[in-house]
C-alpha cells in the first residue's frame, strides 16, 4: 500500500513529506493507522545527527496513537479496530529482562530496532525502490506504519488520539521517572532541570507522589509559569544566579537540625552533561538520588568526583520512565480519562503533517511544550 510520511533523508535537513510504499504486516506484526503523533526532543536529537544510532533515510516519530487496520499471521492479542499506542520499549513478557522483573528494558527486538528494521531484518518502508529505515520501532511520522505485536499497547477506545499520543513517550517518561524509577515519597524535596515536555511531567509526577518542595530549573523564564501550573514551588534560572549553581540549590534546600542542604531527588530533563553533573551534586549527602532522563549526543560523557558517590549520592537513569508498556500504558490512559493526570494544557500546538517542520522550529525557539501532528 501507499502511505504519506515525513521522511528524514539527511541529518540536519528539514523533513520531506512524500508518498512511500509500505509492505503489509508479516507474521507477528500489525498494521496501524496513526491518527496523531507528538514531536519529542529525541526526534530532534536524531534528526540533528547527534544520535550514534541515527540512520538515514528514516521515518522518525515515536509518540503516536492510532487504530489497528490489519494483523499478520499469529497475532492473537490485537484485532482490526483496536486503539493502540506504539511502544519504543516493547514488552514481550518472555525475554530474560522482562522475566527478571528488575527492568522495563525488554530485549526481544532491541537489536533490530536499533538497526532501523523489523525483527526479521527487513524494512516495510521504501521510496522509489530504496529502503527507508524504521525509527525506534515506531515511525509515527507516517500515516500508516507496521509494528511487532509486542510493541503495541491496547488502550481505551474512548480516549482522544490527539492527547493520548503524548503517553507514548513524554507523559509516561516524566511521571514514570518519579513513580517507578525514583519511587519518590511524600514530603520529599526535588529539583527538576529542564521544564519542557518531559520536565513538566516529572513535576506532575512529583505532585502526585506528594513531594513538598519542587524546584524547577530552566534557562527560559517563560517556563516559570508552566512549572507553577503543574505544582512547582520554586523557580531558578541558572543564568541569573550569582556564583555557583550547586551551592545556590543546596542552600535553598537546607532543612533539619544539621542544616545540610541538597535534594532528595533530582531529575535531568535537558540532555546536557554539564547539567547532569550539577543535578547529581545538588543531591543530599547520604541518600540523594539523581535520575538522568535527558539523552546526550555521541561522544558526550558525564563527570563528577567519585567522592560524590562515596558520600551516598546515587546516579540512576530511566528509559520510558521505567514503564512496562503493554501493562502500564493502558493504565496511564485511564488515569488521563479519570482526571488523575493532565495532558491537554501541555499540548500547545497542533498541525497537519505538512507543517511538521514548524514543530521543530517551535521546539528550537522554546515556544512549545508539545506539538502534535494530526493525520
Ligand atoms: P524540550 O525541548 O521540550 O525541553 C527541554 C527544556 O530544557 C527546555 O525548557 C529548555 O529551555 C531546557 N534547558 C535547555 N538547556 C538547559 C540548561 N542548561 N539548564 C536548564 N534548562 C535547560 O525537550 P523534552 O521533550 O522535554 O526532552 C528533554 C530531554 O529528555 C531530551 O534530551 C530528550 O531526548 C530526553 N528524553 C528522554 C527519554 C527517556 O526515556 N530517557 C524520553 C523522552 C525524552
Ligand atoms: N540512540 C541513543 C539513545 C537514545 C535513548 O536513550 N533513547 C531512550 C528513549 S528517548 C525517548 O524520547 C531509550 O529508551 N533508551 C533505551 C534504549 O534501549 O534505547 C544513543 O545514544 O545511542
Ligand atoms: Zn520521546
Amino acid at each position: 500500500m501507499k502511505t504519506r510520511a515525513a521522511v528524514a533523508f539527511q541529518a540536519g535537513k528539514p523533513l520531506e513529506i512524500v508518498e512511500l510504499d509500505l509492505e503489509g504486516p508479516k507474521a507477528g506484526e500489525v498494521l496501524v493507522e496513526i491518527k496523531a503523533t507528538g514531536v519529542c526532543h529525541t526526534d530532534e536529537f536524531t534528526l540533528s545527527g547527534a544520535d550514534p544510532e541515527g540512520l538515514f533515510p528514516a521515518i522518525l516519530g515515536h509518540e503516536g496513537a492510532g487504530i489497528v487496520r490489519e494483523v499478520g499471521a499469529g497475532v492473537t492479542t490485537l484485532k482490526p479496530g483496536d486503539h493502540v499506542i506504539p511502544l519504543y520499549t516493547p514488552e514481550c513478557r518472555q525475554c530474560p529482562s522482562c522475566l527478571s522483573r528488575k527492568t522495563n528494558l525488554c530485549t526481544a527486538i532491541r537489536a533490530t530496532q536499533g538497526q532501523g528494521v523489523m525483527p526479521d531484518g527487513t524494512s516495510r518502508f521504501s521510496y522509489k525502490g530504496q529502503k527507508v529505515h524504521h525509527y525506534m520501532g515506531c515511525s509515527t511520522f507516517s500515516n500508516f506504519t507496521v509494528l511487532p505485536e509486542i510493541a503495541l499497547a491496547k488502550v481505551n477506545d474512548q480516549a482522544p488520539f490527539d492527547k493520548i499520543c503524548y503517553i507514548g513517550c513524554g507523559v509516561t517518561t516524566g511521571v514514570g521517572a518519579v513513580l517507578n524509577t525514583a519511587n519518590v515519597e511524600t514530603g520529599a524535596t526535588a529539583i527538576v532541570f529542564g521544564l519542557g515536555g518531559i520536565g513538566l511531567n516529572v513535576i506532575q509526577g512529583l505532585k502526585m507522589a506528594g513531594a513538598d518542595m519542587i524546584i524547577g530549573v530552566d534557562i527560559n523564564n517563560d517556563k516559570k509559569a508552566w512549572g507553577e501550573r503543574f505544582g512547582m514551588t520554586h523557580f531558578v534560572n541558572p543564568t541569573e544566579v550569582q556564583g555557583d549553581l550547586v551551592a545556590h540549590l543546596v542552600n535553598m534546600t537546607k532543612r533539619g537540625a544539621d542544616q545540610i542542604g541538597g535534594a532528595d531527588y533530582t531529575f535531568d530533563c535537558t540532555g546536557n552533561v554539564k547539567v547532569m553533573r550539577i543535578a547529581l551534586e545538588a543531591c543530599h549527602r547520604g541518600w540523594g538520588q539523581s535520575i538522568i532522563i535527558g539523552v546526550a549526543g555521541a561522544g558526550q560523557e558525564i563527570n563528577t568526583r567519585p567522592f560524590q558517590l562515596v558520600t551516598g549520592r546515587v546516579w540512576k537513569g530511566t528509559a520510558f520512565g521505567g514503564a512496562r508498556g503493554r501493562t502500564d500504558v493502558p493504565k496511564i490512559v485511564d488515569w488521563y480519562m479519570s482526571g488523575k493526570i493532565e495532558i491537554d494544557p501541555m499540548i500547545t500546538h497542533t498541525m497537519p503533517l505538512e507543517d511538521i517542520n514548524k514543530a521543530f522550529d517551535l521546539m528550537h525557539e522554546g515556544k512549545s511544550i508539545r506539538s502534535v501532528i494530526l493525520f
